[in-house]
């Protein structure tokens, strides 16, 4: 079964015969694909490390509508400042799917956000470089949108229901992201010397950030063994990121640009591109804050969330009258 095929990776996963009973109806469960919901019995460490995924997924969602969002007032034509404009307002609502989902499994989307002020929860690391011109809002929707999408199709089939089902819509969303930005880069390449170094130089500084995406090596992974096991997540880190450069290289190769990468070749024996490593030294950098945009982003949603309170309370003292006049008529 597949819950003793991952406990021979030595990472400590128990196998179906040291399971307690309820466990291990529970890993048949996910071992036949049957989805879990949010009133089913699950394991504590199952409903934590989903909260840990979804809130961060969702937090990766609110906090990426920035960098793009910064453009929007700034985009070429009024058709591109649309277009933009919705990409963002999707943006937001994968957000709010995502933390709708994680509120099943008991927790609060004013309780996520804390641990999000708190540094307690991460966000994508993606989300901490600027966006410095319009090329890099092609770069986002081909590469960043690019690698998300490679992260979250296999998560449609991921084993807690309202993030499998979530996921479905996210990625329809996701894949026109990638069309739009794609389209921005080909205008741009196609363009004049200036527009296409503008694209060539916003390729440079968002290959290698993409690639840091899919999480540290598989070896350093702290909660793949035990999220696969789970079917929290479907593929290991290192396997998606090979996908997402065997994708993308034809297509910067079809728009004429080149991979900042010396290292980067193909190898007919695994079937796929060898590639030069990753600087996980700033990687590990951004995820401990220190990354050229963390404090402002941060910032940022501390600020919307500061001048807010009012509405909230706003809204909960409604909330509140209304239930009392309802008690009153009853
Ligand atoms: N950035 O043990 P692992 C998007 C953390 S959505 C920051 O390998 P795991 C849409 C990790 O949390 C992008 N932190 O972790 C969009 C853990 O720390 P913890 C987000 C990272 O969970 C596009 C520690 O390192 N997508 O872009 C990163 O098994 C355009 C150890 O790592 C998702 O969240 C990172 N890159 O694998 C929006 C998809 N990588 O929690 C706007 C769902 C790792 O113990 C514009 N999530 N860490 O404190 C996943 O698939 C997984 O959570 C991974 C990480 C693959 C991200």
């Amino acid at each position: 079964m597949y819950a003793q095929e991952v406990k021979s990776t030595g990472k400590g996963i128990k196998s179906l015969d040291e399971m307690e009973p309820d466990e291990r109806a529970f890993q048949e469960k996910i071992d036949a694909n049957i989805k879990i919901e949010p009133k089913d019995w699950m394991p504590e460490g199952y409903r934590k490390n989903l909260i840990r995924q979804i809130s961060q997924h969702a937090h990766s969602e609110i906090v990426g509508q920035l960098p793009e969002g910064n453009w929007i007032t700034r985009a070429p034509s009024l058709d591109r400042k649309a277009i933009l404009l919705a990409k963002v307002q999707d943006e937001a609502g994968h957000g709010l799917y995502l933390y709708c989902a994680a509120e099943t499994l008991g927790v609060s989307r004013d309780q996520m956000t804390e641990q999000l002020l708190a540094g307690k929860a991460k966000y994508s690391s993606i989300f901490n470089y600027p966006t410095l011109t319009w090329a890099d809002i092609g770069a986002i929707g081909w590469l960043v949108d690019g690698a998300a999408i490679m992260n979250q199709v296999p998560i449609q089939r991921c084993s807690f229901g309202p993030y499998s089902r979530a996921m479905i819509r996210v990625c329809k969303e996701e894949s026109f992201h990638q069309r739009q930005g794609y389209d921005i880069m080909m205008k741009l390449a196609a363009g004049t010397d200036e527009q296409k170094e503008m694209a060539q130089d916003a390729l440079n500084r968002w290959w290698w950030p993409s690639l840091m995406m899919f999480g540290p090596p598989d070896a350093e992974s702290v909660h793949s063994a035990q999220s696969m096991a789970w079917k929290i997540k479907m593929n290991t880190n290192d396997e998606l990121r090979q996908k997402f450069v065997d994708q993308t290289v034809p297509q910067a190769e079809y728009l004429g640009l080149k991979v900042p990468d010396d290292d980067l070749k193909w190898n007919d024996e695994k079937d796929g591109y060898d590639f030069g490593e990753i600087d996980w030294a700033e990687f590990y950098e951004i995820l401990k804050g220190n990354g050229p945009c963390n404090k402002e982003r941060i910032g940022a949603r501390q600020k919307a969330w500061t001048d807010g309170e009012w509405f909230r309370e706003g809204l909960m003292a409604h909330a509140k009258k209304r239930e009392a006049r309802k008690v009153a008529a009853e």
